[in-house]
């Protein structure tokens, strides 16, 4: 039997409709009510220093995001790492150690000359994506990895919104629907 709240959660749509295409989405415009209370819930941040001009800003509209929901700044912890390539353990090591609810990581990856971008972005994903498959809370995946500067300041408060901001609402959402799959009434 399909719990009916759960298809609802799964059907309130938080990006606006006309803001699905990549090029034109602003990471920030969405729809306010479709985001459930955060109120009690408990978050972890994980910021990587490298580009912090922009993952400081994506940081900042993170917390702005989970405080306007109802989050409680003491619920609210923040960790650094060096580059984008350690979230993951950072993430990882949060997830066995510390009483949160979910963890979101942020960083910010920049083509440059060589492959190395290619080799940040596709550890950390596949990262991330393997503590999503094997953890019990959710993994957020707030990284730019853009072509440009001028890209990653477009969305980190710039004229795309804040990518941090997007994190947040994500993470509230996955939160409601783990605790609802998860806890019993
Ligand atoms: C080495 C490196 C390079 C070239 N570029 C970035 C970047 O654009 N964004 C980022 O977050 N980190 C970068 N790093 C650092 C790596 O993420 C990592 O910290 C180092 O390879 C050490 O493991």
């Amino acid at each position: 039997m399909i719990n009916p709240d759960i298809v609802r959660d799964f059907f309130i749509p938080t990006l606006k409709k006309d803001n699905m295409a990549t090029s034109l989405k602003n990471l920030s415009d969405y729809d306010i009510n479709s985001v459930p209370s955060a109120n009690g819930m408990k978050f972890a941040i994980v910021v990587a220093e490298w580009n912090y001009e922009i993952t400081g800003a994506l940081l900042q509209g993170a917390v702005d995001t989970l405080k306007k929901h109802g989050t409680w700044e003491k619920n609210i912890l923040v960790k650094h790492v060096p580059g984008t390539f350690e979230l993951t353990f950072a993430a990882s090591a949060i997830m066995q150690t510390e009483d949160v609810d979910a963890v979101i990581v942020l960083g910010c990856v920049i083509q440059g000359d060589t492959r190395h971008f290619d080799f940040i972005c596709q550890g950390v994903t596949q990262g991330i994506t393997d503590l999503n498959t094997e953890g019990d809370i959710p993994v957020i995946f707030g990284v730019l990895t853009t072509e440009n500067q001028q890209q990653a300041l477009d969305r980190a408060g710039g004229k795309h919104g804040n990518k941090g901001d997007e994190a947040a609402f994500t993470a509230i959402k996955m939160v409601a629907l783990n605790h609802s799959l998860t806890q019993e009434d």
